[in-house]
């Protein structure tokens, strides 16, 4: 079979669950689409029988381990979406940078970007056809899913991209790459255009694969003024929301960027917003004047709360978002230390929810 008869095969197996769909269409519904960000991790036994056989890069690399991991949370906890099991640094990879994943510790990129000089070992071109390993995960998982749910596609910002690629690796203040951007502003710039040309193409390329929804990442944003925001995140991300908009929905997460919410609510291409738990939904309202659909935005540690608690927590938030244009889903990813039994509390929680009760 080739890749357009894969595409028009899977496509026309009919989705039987559109709350997603319907919410990003700002749809009002008796009850918001759930899932979590990291829903796909070390919270499950399953995954970490998994993490137990095979690397990070073989499982993400793997189109049936990837698809395999992928489908765990929809089996296991029930949730209205899938996100694809991959990795936001495969983009820096696929340039040319060496990553390295060390188990328990997160990211490790040995070479990082330290100079104009460094940009030369880098390569756009061609990058995103070097990912065909993830859109054959997403064709496989398109596959297996039959039209359970929709699945979601991702990509880093170019700024959190960015971040780990001049840092190399996890940091709470990323202080080499802030010096970075005022040393270099010009070279900042130039490696975040790079970035956002592969994005575009590789989240097409997602979409065409038969991804329904992209979701863009951009963890540490928050660590911007608004005034630095609006050279090293904003443009590039209106950049792929409109460049990809036309292929699917697409979902940002600003983390901690709330000052950013009035003008990414305007931005062409945008049909949601991620929001973290630091922001009361009212005011994530107010701030999104209903332009756009909302996700968020429940603690991930009040997970740790009993499950009356979680339930009670629960319908207080989408009380409190309402159930138009909205999609419910924790403020940021899962911990791997929350029992499983609480994480399906939470879903269970939005499940229940009912108008009627109201
Ligand atoms: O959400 C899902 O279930 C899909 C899988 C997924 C996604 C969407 C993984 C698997 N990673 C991501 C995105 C990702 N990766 C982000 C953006 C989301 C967020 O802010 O959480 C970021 C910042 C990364 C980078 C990364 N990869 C980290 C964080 C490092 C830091 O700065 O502290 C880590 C620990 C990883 C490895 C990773 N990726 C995914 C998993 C399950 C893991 C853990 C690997 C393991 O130990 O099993």
């Amino acid at each position: 079979m080739t890749d357009t008869t894969m595409t028009i095969a899977d496509t026309a197996v009919e989705l039987q669950n559109e709350l997603l769909l319907k919410a990003l269409r700002l749809e009002t519904l008796d009850r918001p689409p759930v899932w979590m960000m990291r829903q796909a991790g070390r919270y499950l036994p399953e995954y970490m029988a998994l993490r137990r056989k095979y690397d990070f890069f073989t499982r993400v690399q793997t189109p049936e381990l990837a698809c395999e991991i992928t489908l765990q949370p929809i089996d296991i906890i029930g949730v209205d979406a899938a996100i694809l099991f991959s990795d936001i640094l495969v983009v820096p990879q696929a340039m040319g940078l060496e990553v390295n994943m060390e188990e328990g510790r997160g990211p490790w990129l040995p070479s990082p970007v330290q100079d104009a000089s460094d940009l030369k070992r880098l390569h756009a071109e061609e990058a995103a056809e070097k990912l065909s390993y993830v859109y054959d995960a997403i064709r496989l998982t398109r596959r297996a899913l039959n039209g359970r749910v929709p699945l979601i596609g991702f990509a880093g910002a170019p700024f959190t991209l960015l971040c780990y690629m001049v840092d190399g690796g996890g940091s709470k203040t990323f202080s080499k790459t802030m010096a970075f951007c005022e040393t270099f502003p010009d070279v900042a710039q130039q490696l975040l255009r790079s970035i956002t040309s592969v994005t575009i193409d590789y989240l097409i390329a997602q979409a065409h694969a038969g991804a329904d929804v992209i979701q863009v990442f951009d963890s540490w944003s928050g660590l911007l003024d608004e005034q630095a925001y609006s050279q090293l995140s904003h443009p590039w991300l209106a950049m792929i929301a409109e460049a990809v908009a036309p292929h699917a929905p697409v979902i940002l997460f600003p983390k901690g960027s709330n000052h950013a919410l009035p003008l990414l609510s305007q931005t062409q291409g945008v049909s949601a917003i991620g929001i973290d738990w630091t922001l009361d939904p009212a005011q994530a309202r107010q701030l999104t004047g209903g332009r756009v659909a909302l996700q968020g935005n429940f603690n991930p540690q009040w997970l740790h709360h009993s499950p009356a608690q979680i339930r009670q927590e629960v319908t207080a938030m989408i009380d409190a978002f309402g159930t138009r244009g909205y999609i419910a889903n924790l403020g940021h990813g899962i911990t791997p230390d929350v029992p499983v039994d609480h994480a399906r509390a939470f879903v269970n929680a939005v499940k229940e929810y009912s108008h009627a009760e109201k």
